[in-house]
């Protein structure tokens, strides 16, 4: 019989990528809940649910999430909602006897200046990036709470550190969004509008790996098939661009020929954060979707999900 799987915030993008590839593979029985049916922020309603549905696995792919404008500017909401995430639906795991959990952190955790590219074992080895500190220590408090659980209780509660994710069903908010819906939604504008030019944030040399968010879903599933995973795991493309490079790869994209500049009063966040998933490809996973592939789809499901009145700006 198929093990049941609660993917915890099945209508972001991460969790819809990861219900595609669920309903895709076949491998589970899909356990969902919307927000207005459950508040994961709500503990006893969690533990209800759970008692009711007694999912065997679940991942955690439940978070407020953001760009590095709003991470910054509303840092009680990122470490509050992440936090009381993280405890509510760990701690009703484990009293609802679920067998496996995958919690879904981000490549933030790790120290603003940690060795590039930055292996697992850097964690807590220094101070974090200003920008994104409040989302980043409820990380890191997830990932603990899951490797402490196990520890103490013996259960399979592990945990998969993502970098910067693109990619169908992204939030598209002009201020709240990441750099690459930002950017294919102030391009498309650009471009639709006749605009000589578009600006772009910070200095433009800050690099970032990107990896699309399917890539994510099948290294999920992979995860949840190893007997030993370590208590958390890297999970990036294994290459990354400078924001100007990308800025020039999404022109590219949606077909805007105008000139790109620079808005210098915005923040450049961390300089480079590129991931050492070395030990997740020994594993035999690897990323299948390369940038340019991955911004033309991004596009294609941004433009689809305009024109249906479905567009996320959150
Ligand atoms: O994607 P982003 O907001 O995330 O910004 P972070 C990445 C880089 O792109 C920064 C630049 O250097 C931005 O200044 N950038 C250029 C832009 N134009 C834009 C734009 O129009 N919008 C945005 N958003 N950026 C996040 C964290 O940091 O990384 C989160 O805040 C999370 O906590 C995520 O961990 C993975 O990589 O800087």
């Amino acid at each position: 019989m198929k093990k049941r799987l609660f993917i915890a915030g099945h209508t972001g993008m991460v969790g819809a990528s990861l219900l595609r590839e669920v309903v895709r593979t076949g491998s589970y029985l899909p356990v969902l809940a919307t927000r207005r049916e459950l508040d994961l922020r709500d503990a006893s309603a969690v533990k209800l649910f759970m008692e009711e549905q007694r999912p065997d696995v679940v991942i955690f792919a439940a978070a407020k999430v953001g760009g590095i404008l709003s991470n910054s500017t509303f840092p009680a909401d990122f470490l509050y909602d992440n936090l009381v995430l993280a405890t509510n639906i760990v701690q009703a795991s484990f009293q609802t006897g679920v067998q496996r959990l995958l919690f879904l952190g981000s490549s933030c955790i790790y120290p603003k200046f940690a060795p590039q590219p930055i292996p697992e074992d850097a964690l807590l080895s220094g101070a974090l990036e200003e920008t994104n500190e409040a989302y980043a220590i409820a990380k890191i408090a997830g990932l603990k709470l899951c490797a402490a659980y196990r520890k103490q209780h013996g259960v399979l509660f592990h945990s998969a550190m993502p970098t910067n994710l693109y990619g169908e069903g992204d939030n598209y908010h002009p201020d709240h969004s990441h750099v690459i819906p930002g950017l294919l939604h102030r391009f498309h504008a650009a471009k639709e509008g006749g605009l000589p030019e578009v600006a772009i944030w910070g200095s433009g040399t800050p690099c970032r790996e990107f990896l699309y968010v399917d890539d994510l879903a099948s290294a999920c599933l992979h995860l949840l098939t190893l007997k030993n995973p370590p208590d958390w795991i890297n999970v990036g493309y294994g290459s990354d661009v400078s924001i100007l490079d990308l800025a020039k790869a999404v022109a590219r994209t949606v077909g805007y020929e105008g000139r790109i500049v620079l808005d210098s009063d915005k923040p450049d966040g961390t300089p480079k954060k590129l991931l050492d998933s070395s030990l997740l490809r020994a594993t035999g996973w690897s990323p299948k979707v390369p940038l340019e592939e991955g911004l033309g789809r991004a596009y294609e499901a941004y433009k689809t999900a305009r024109a249906s009145g479905q567009l996320r700006a959150v």
